[in-house]
């Protein structure tokens, strides 16, 4: 009889190919059930990725590997900063997690990263295809005390540095599309899901959500014309966890600055230059209103001016999107 240790639970996971029942686990370890299912979320604790179906049983799809929770700890207070990983192999998303951590008294600059996500989600209920491993899906709780009404200009500084970090690490030409998007060769790359709980009139938190595709090789029909991965655009398999730690270093830079000056003016010009639409013909879709013409670029509070045909009209992060007339979305 072998003894019932997660270092066992997890060789007979390796070893098997499909899944495998929580009944022959229990026979061969003598044990529970229970004892079983506590094991298997510590494995998860620790980053592997375990699907669990009734009747069916256990299968490993994914292992930690190069995402280890100490090794980017540790290279953060290397940097001098102060952020408190969470680290989850299955989540349901990074943004909920946050959002319940918050409301336990989670700190400001509290940061949970998951292997996978059974719920990511992006802007106004649409989906994040999250099942694979490899990728980054992370979020960040913030409490800063600023006006709610510059709230949508965080999700621009993490878009900088985002791009920031994947141009160095890449040396690939990575743009922003206005307001959340990341894009290599015209294909989407990351996103970023800003969402801000109220109390009344001030802000109570600020959850960032960012997903980057860093090592997906192939994606589901449905958005395979639209998204790609850094992989699969440079053929670079570049390591999260540094990934990760250039993402946070940046974005702790450019929010700091932020929180002094209370708008993007310290990004300018060159935020504007990371813009895939500058200068582009564009088609702003807000609500149900389309308008046509010519980005502008951002001013210094993130709204984007776009000449159209009966002058400059401005647009506010977070409110609307945007689409190149000469392809993506
Ligand atoms: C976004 O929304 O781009 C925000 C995505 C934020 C994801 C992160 S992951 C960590 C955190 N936890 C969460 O639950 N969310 C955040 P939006 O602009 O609405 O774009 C969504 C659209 O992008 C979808 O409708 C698809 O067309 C496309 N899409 C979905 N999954 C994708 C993927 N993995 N890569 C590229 N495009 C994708």
């Amino acid at each position: 009889m072998e003894s019932l240790n997660k270092d066992n639970i997890l060789k007979l996971l390796q070893m098997s190919r499909g899944y495998i029942s929580g009944q022959s686990m229990c026979e061969k370890f003598n044990c529970s059930r229970t004892a079983i299912w506590k094991k298997i979320n510590k494995l998860r604790r620790e980053g592997y990725v375990i699907d669990s179906i009734t009747n069916k049983g256990y299968k490993l799809v994914g292992s930690p590997n190069s995402l280890k929770v100490d090794e980017i700890t540790e290279r953060l207070v290397t940097e001098g900063l102060d952020y408190e990983i969470k680290f989850f192999g299955d989540i349901d998303s990074t943004n909920l997690e946050i959002k319940r951590q918050a409301e336990n008294g989670g700190k400001d600059g509290l940061v949970v990263i998951s292997e996978r996500q059974t719920e990511g989600r992006g802007r106004r209920g649409r989906d994040w295809s999250s099942e694979s491993t490899g990728n980054v899906y992370m979020s960040i709780l913030l409490r800063p005390e600023m006006n709610p009404n510059k709230a949508p200009m965080i999700t621009l500084i993490m878009g900088a540095a985002v791009n920031k970090a994947l141009n160095e690490l890449t040396g690939a030409n990575v743009y922003i599309k206005w307001p959340n998007d990341i894009i290599i060769h015209g294909k989407k790359l990351a996103g970023i899901l800003t969402e801000m709980i109220l109390e009344t009139d001030y802000i109570n938190f600020i959850v960032i959500g960012v997903g980057i595709n860093v090592l997906q090789d192939k994606f589901d029909e449905e958005i395979a014309n639209k998204a790609s991965s850094v992989f699969l655009e440079t053929e670079l398999k570049i390591d999260r966890a540094e990934l990760i730690v250039a993402v946070l270093k940046e974005f702790n830079i450019l929010y700091k600055q932020f929180l002094e000056v209370g708008n993007l003016s310290f990004m300018m010009p060159w935020f504007n230059d990371m813009l895939i639409t500058r200068h582009k013909q564009v088609r702003v879709i807000s609500g149900p209103n389309e308008t046509t013409g010519v980005s502008l670029g951002v001013d210094e509070e993130g709204e984007l001016l776009v000449e159209t045909k009966d002058g400059v009209e401005k647009f506010r992060a977070g409110e609307i999107s945007i689409r190149g007339m000469d392809g993506y979305i």
